[in-house]
């Protein structure tokens, strides 16, 4: 097989395992090396010191596999799903970035990435391969945009002209010379929606994200108490946020996919800010195994639910603040709690 035959069979591999888009990079030094130095440089990566580790790795990613010389870059998309449910409107549901509502992604990719590489074991004896799931120090995004998966927009998110920027990647690197797909030209001309809507300010210029001031970065990766400077906009979300993507014109038409496991479940959608304040320890362990919220840990979830409930008016949920600020076992808890219960109020319903 030449190599664009074997490029055209991995990707549709990709797509028989269920990926949505799948693309070829080569391998080398990335373009984006030193944007990557200026963000660490300014302090951006916030509390996320593995960001500081393995720089030269992130920089060029042909250490990650040796003789590794071009990778399979797959996405799967999250939203919107056939039938989502959006949690019913109201100030007592935890807002939670989408791609986090139901299975966790690093699973099923990781698992439809072995498939194709058992597949491409079988096919091309001798070679060896690489899965990478998030987690690697790989500059996924950049990968992504070499082979052709998307153009990274303003808000750093890898965008596509059909898709918008609702899906994940993943990797499959692989010491196999594979002939590269072309990248796609800027998506993002003049616009500016995504700097201007963000609700903290966390993207000061185009292609600079400011983790510091990011909501997905505090609800889902800060430990400990949340900086004052952002609780306000806390009211919004209980885990993550979309509003970066939510604005954005190539997210505005996306059509419907049907990856159901990616939607919320059953069994936590009766889960409200209140009931995730007071959840206890056996009630969380069921209820949000397999899930990537598990990424916060308990104690960050209930932290996240105080937050979440600033201010509010309603009965049911000043007495779970008023449980959680006197008998939370977590000092981080007690003291959002007591936080949001002082927090001014926010009118009909809070
Ligand atoms: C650390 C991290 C975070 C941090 C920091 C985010 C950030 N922007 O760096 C936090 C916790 C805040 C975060 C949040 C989110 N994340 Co995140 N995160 C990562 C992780 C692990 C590393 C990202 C990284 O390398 N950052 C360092 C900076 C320097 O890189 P970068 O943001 O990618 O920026 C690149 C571009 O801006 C580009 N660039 C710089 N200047 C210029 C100039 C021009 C002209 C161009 C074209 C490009 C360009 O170069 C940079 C380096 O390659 C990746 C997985 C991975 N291993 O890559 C997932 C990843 C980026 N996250 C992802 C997701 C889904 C999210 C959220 C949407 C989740 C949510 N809803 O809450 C938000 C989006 C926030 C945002 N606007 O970025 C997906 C993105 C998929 C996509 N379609 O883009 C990834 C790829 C995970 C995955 N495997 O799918 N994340």
């Amino acid at each position: 097989m030449d190599a664009s035959a074997a490029a055209e069979r991995l990707k549709a591999l990709a797509r028989a395992a269920g990926f949505d888009l799948a693309g070829v990079a080569a391998l080398g030094p990335a373009a984006t090396g030193a944007a990557y130095r200026r963000w660490l440089a300014r302090g951006d990566q916030a509390g996320m010191a593995w960001m500081e580790r393995n720089v030269e790795l992130r920089a060029d990613p042909r250490g990650l596999l040796p003789g590794a010389r071009s990778a399979l870059v797959v996405a799967l998309r999250y939203a919107p799903l056939e039938g989502f449910d959006e949690p019913p409107p109201g100030d007592l549901w935890p807002r939670v970035a989408r791609y986090a509502r139901g299975r966790d992604y690093h699973d099923l990719i990781r698992g439809g990435l072995e498939r194709v590489a058992a597949e491409a074991a079988r096919l091309f004896p001798g070679i060896a391969s690489r899965v990478c799931v998030d987690t690697a120090p790989l500059l996924e995004r950049e990968l992504a945009a070499r082979a052709g998966l998307g153009a990274v927009g303003k808000n750093t998110n890898l965008l596509h002209p059909e898709i918008g920027s609702w899906f994940l990647l993943g990797e499959l690197l692989l010491t196999l010379d594979l002939p590269p797909d072309p990248p796609l030209a800027d998506l993002c001309g003049d616009c500016s929606r995504c700097l201007d809507a963000c609700p903290t300010g966390a993207l000061p210029e185009p292609w600079r994200l400011d983790a510091r001031r990011c909501l997905s970065y505090w609800t889902i990766e800060h430990r400990g108490p949340v900086a004052e400077s952002v609780r306000g906009a806390l009211a919004e979300w209980a885990f993550g946020c979309d509003v970066c993507q939510e604005v954005c014109p190539w997210n505005q038409r996306p059509t419907p996919i049907d990856h159901p496991e990616l939607g919320l479940p059953p069994e936590r959608r009766q889960l409200d800010l209140p009931g995730l304040l007071g959840l206890a320890e056996e009630d969380y362990r069921s209820l949000f195994r397999g899930s990537p919220m598990k990424r916060a840990r308990a104690e960050g979830l209930r932290r996240n639910a105080a937050l979440a409930l600033a201010g509010t008016a309603d009965e049911r949920a000043r007495g779970a603040l008023e449980s959680a600020a006197e008998g939370d076992p977590s000092p981080v808890v007690r003291e959002a709690a007591a936080w949001a219960l002082a927090a001014p109020g926010r009118g009909t319903g809070r």
